[in-house]
């Protein structure tokens, strides 16, 4: 098996810092949960920005502040742009931050009940976010809620936008999209290309059932604020590199190593 990727999403959309009080949300403190995370064990970070008032913006220029405090401190880490920003977001708000062009970005391949609200991706916009990647040589983490997503995966392949060998996340357990069954899990494993990578993001009570599938399973894993703020049942984590630590020593535990940010370029085929 290759070396485990180990994903943070530190921040994500949706969750607050009433929450959560050890949500970094400023550029300055969320280079330093990086770099908590880096020397944990990451390698990708999964980023979403906040504004001055803590709410969920995907302006250039705040990421651009964001990735020089962390870049300052965390060189080699792998920075995974959010194409998804929040509930309610038009398609050029969400597309914004790819100008800056990252070396990777999520783009999820279908609309799916995102809690209360409704996470928007008719195909005209999928097929628009692939297009920009495409042409900025950014690598897209194919984002997968439910099922029939992945048909589109196969359809962005024939119409040449995306390419091959590609790196799927699981995202499973939102409400209103596919739950964390471990048979979904393998149900959409076994639905994917065989040369693709993968991750599977667990949220909320599936994070670690799930990731401790992926570890003995060859896929990886994604940890963080954005999907779950417990370490424990009832007990806040006080940051997420509380998750990676936790990860690492699962890993470790059945005999998979992990990768360090330039193994995860290799592994996912970044060659930006
Ligand atoms: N905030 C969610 C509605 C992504 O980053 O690409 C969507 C999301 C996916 O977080
Ligand atoms: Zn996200």
């Amino acid at each position: 098996m290759e070396k485990l990727i180990i994903t943070v999403a530190p921040v994500g959309a949706e969750v607050t810092k009433k929450e959560n009080p050890y949500l970094p949300i400023t550029p300055d403190e969320i280079a330093e949960e990086v770099l908590r995370c880096y020397n944990a064990g990451a390698s990708v970070i999964h980023l979403h920005a906040r504004d001055k008032e803590g709410n969920p913006t995907q302006k250039k220029e705040r990421y651009k502040e964001i990735i020089e405090k962390i870049k300052e401190k965390v060189p080699d880490i792998i920075l995974q742009i959010s194409t998804g920003g929040a509930i309610g977001m038009s398609f050029e708000e969400r597309a914004e931050p790819l100008e800056l062009n990252p070396e990777f970005a999520s783009l999820t391949l279908g609309t799916v009940n995102f809690g209360e609200g409704v996470f928007y991706n008719p195909f005209d916009w999928i097929k628009k976010f692939a297009l920009i990647m495409k042409e900025r040589k950014i690598k897209p983490e194919i984002e997968i809620f439910e099922k029939g997503m992945i048909e589109n995966a196969f359809k962005l392949i024939k119409e040449g936008l995306i390419d091959e060998p590609l790196h799927f996340d699981f995202v499973l357990g939102v409400p209103g999209g596919m739950s964390g069954d471990p048979k979904n899990l393998i149900f959409l494993i076994d639905s994917i290309p065989q040369n693709s990578t993968w991750m599977v993001a667990g949220i909320g009570k599936y994070e670690y059932p799930l990731g401790i599938i992926a570890i003995t399973l060859g896929g990886n894993v994604r940890v963080g604020f954005e999907d779950n703020i417990y370490i424990k049942k009832g007990v806040l984590a006080k940051s997420n590199a509380e998750f990676v630590e936790r990860i690492v020593k699962f890993s470790l535990e059945f005999g998979r190593e992990i990768a360090k940010p330039n193994e995860a370029r290799k592994i996912l085929n970044i060659t930006k």
